[in-house]
């Protein structure tokens, strides 16, 4: 039997149809700009954010990494949430890679910080301090539950942002699931931000791959850093070609993912030890907790059983849904919890 696994859209591949553009694709030295189908997808990023820009990376991680060191010199202060995913996830590359300074602010359960906080974490240069250079956030909110940031919002972000004259990045791994949430084209969701970058390698089914998108002089001087952290490709037109199919394929289809993990936050919350709000659930993250907290033998448990699930730390589990998975995995899924929280909690 195939396993179900919820660990991540990370874990999705490429579908036939990206397969046959991947083995078709045009290619050339994209060290030269030689590639015209990384050409393509550049041109068709840019457009889909509305940028002027877009430069093709191997990564989310190092996406980010090269924003924030284009951004920012050595010493300098990015301001982000304490739950965002470069802060967290991102082995702490801006401080070890960008000597920068990464100044939290917490995060509430929807994924937003407190204004007022927000405000006041940003700081002007002085004699003493680490002078702020850039605000982060993240939409949607990976450690929160894949929560969508309010327009109303980000656009208070922006404007705290352009008051102090910092600049604003959004890491945007899961960007296309917040636009199919809102109902909003992609450009209308980072319209607010100086910098975005997504990622192909996650909702949208891509073997690899992310797009880091600004204006042209943002993204001609992140080429050079693309360069330094080694992020430079040759023939890369063989991955680019599976991004152009998503764009007009698999960015359409996240609605479903979405309605999957909703009936799965559902079907949670009638399991009895199971801790869910199945209202907080926008997009394609369902985080929960177990009233035991027994995380790494539940995990065990439902893995021997075919079902592949995550532990984002603490008491908390993670299940993410994606293309490979069905309303009948979900079914499948939920009865293998229930068995699972039986036999970990002793709840009947
Ligand atoms: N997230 C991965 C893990 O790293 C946790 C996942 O399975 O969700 N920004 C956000 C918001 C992300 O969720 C991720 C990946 C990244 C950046 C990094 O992307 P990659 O994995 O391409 O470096």
């Amino acid at each position: 039997m195939k396993a179900i696994d919820l660990r991540s859209d990370t874990v999705t591949e490429p579908t036939l149809e990206m397969r046959r553009a991947m083995a078709e694709a045009e290619v050339g030295d994209d060290g030269y700009r030689d590639d015209p189908t990384v050409n393509r997808l550049e041109e068709a990023a840019a457009a889909l954010t509305g940028k002027e820009a877009a430069l093709f990376v191997p990564s989310g991680t190092m996406g980010n990494l090269i924003s924030v060191l284009t951004h920012c010199q050595r010493g300098e202060e990015i301001v982000l949430g304490d739950q965002a995913h470069i802060y967290y996830y991102e082995v702490g590359g801006a401080s070890a890679l960008g000597s920068l300074v990464m100044r939290q602010v917490p995060n509430d359960l929807d994924g937003t910080m407190d204004l007022d906080q927000l405000d006041q974490a940003i700081r002007p240069a002085a004699l003493a301090v680490a002078p702020t250079r850039l605000v982060c956030l993240e939409n949607t909110h990976n450690r929160c539950s894949g929560a969508v940031l309010p327009p109303a919002y980000v656009q208070s972000v922006s404007e705290i942002a352009q008051r102090h004259g910092v600049s604003l990045h959004l890491d945007g791994a899961r960007v296309f699931n917040a636009a199919t949430y809102l109902g909003l084209p992609v450009s209308d969701v980072v319209a607010p931000f100086d910098t975005v970058l997504f990622c192909l390698s996650k909702g949208l089914s891509c073997p690899v791959g992310s797009l880091l998108c600004g204006s042209l002089d943002f993204i001609s001087r992140a080429r050079r850093i693309r360069r330094m952290v080694g992020g430079g490709m040759r023939q890369a037109g063989i991955l680019a070609a599976a991004g152009l199919v998503a764009f007009e394929t698999t960015a359409h289809r996240l609605a479903e993912d979405h309605a999957n993990a909703r009936l799965l936050a559902d079907g949670l919350a009638n399991i009895p030890g199971v801790i869910v709000d199945p209202t907080r659930i926008q997009t394609n993250i369902v985080i929960f907790e177990l009233a035991d907290g027994n995380v790494q033998g539940f995990l065990e448990t439902l893995a021997e059983r075919g079902v592949k699930a995550g532990s984002p730390g603490g008491t908390m589990i993670r299940m993410v849904t994606h293309l490979g998975i069905g309303a009948e995995d979900i079914d499948t899924a939920l009865g293998v919890i229930e068995v699972a929280v039986k036999i970990r909690t002793g709840v009947n």
